[in-house]
């Protein structure tokens, strides 16, 4: 009986188990119809990943994540190949090039989403917002290539100057200047009257907000970050209503809307 991994087809990480089974004669399948950021959100497929990541490989034996640990699983199922390895060292060998490949490769799939693409919607749409520029990004949002991220300031509290407010995140997208190639983003300076709020909304390549970027950009430790789940049709009108800068926001008006394209 075939082996069923989880994940959509594409994935890079599924694509080591499913090369490992391709080389061993292991049955391993897709399920049919898998949707990203939906299908991995399930209560079911939380039992078997708490992190709601893919890929997942269910075995007779129980659930395994981590598509390394998945790669060798599949690879050591068949115990008469030598794709792990035939001796101390070349286990220690496959070993090495699969650590090499998580931590000092920064691989990402390809996408069919061209972020310049969205980028240039957005800046060329000048009426009719909403059915051009909001339906256009979901037309070419790629949910395995790239996340949507909210953003939440700190210390709101602190915001009691317009000004000082706007400047402070004027600061922050030109840090992020590094990362113009990776990254799309939209931030709100909420509310009529001190405190404002300070709200943002970021698309990044990949599924997680790039390493260099924490490192390199310390505004990025100010803001409570929390993954966009699409499978929420309130989240999903929150990603709408900030790319379109609609007001009221959360019932209040804009101080302004700044967007890092
Ligand atoms: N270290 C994990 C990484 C898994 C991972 O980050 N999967 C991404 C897709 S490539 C995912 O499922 N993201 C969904 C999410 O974070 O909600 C592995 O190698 O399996």
């Amino acid at each position: 009986m075939a082996l069923v991994l989880h994940s959509g087809s594409g994935n890079k990480n599924a694509f080591k188990a499913l090369i490992a089974a391709e080389y061993c004669g292991v049955k391993v399948e897709l399920p049919k119809n898998f949707e990203m950021g939906v299908s991995n959100k399930t209560p079911e497929f939380i039992k078997m990943n708490p992190l709601g990541k893919v890929p997942v490989l269910e075995t007779p034996d129980g659930a395994v994540f981590e598509s390394n640990a998945i790669a060798r699983y599949v690879a050591r199922s068949k115990g008469d190949n030598l794709l792990w390895g035939g001796s101390l060292v070349e286990y220690a060998r496959v070993e090495q090039w699969m650590d090499f490949a998580a931590t000092e490769v920064d691989l990402l799939p390809p996408s069919k989403m061209v972020l310049d693409d969205w980028k240039r919607l957005y800046s060329n749409t000048k009426s009719n917002f909403h059915d051009v520029a909001v339906k256009g990004f979901w037309e070419m949002y790629d949910p395995e290539g790239y996340s949507l991220w909210f953003c939440d300031y700190k210390y709101q509290e602190e915001n009691t100057v317009s000004y000082v407010t706007l400047n402070k995140v004027g600061g922050f997208l030109q840090r992020m200047d590094l990362c113009r190639k990776y990254a799309f983003g939209k931030m709100l300076v909420i509310g009529s009257e001190a405190p404002f709020k300070v709200k943002g909304l970021w698309l990044f390549r990949g599924q997680d907000i790039p390493e260099f970027v924490m490192k390199e950009v310390y505004d990025m430790e100010l803001y409570e970050w929390t993954k966009v789940d699409l499978s929420d049709e309130a989240q999903k009108k929150r990603v709408e209503a900030m790319i379109e800068d609609l007001e009221p926001f959360e019932g209040q008006a804009l101080l302004d809307a700044k967007c890092f394209k």
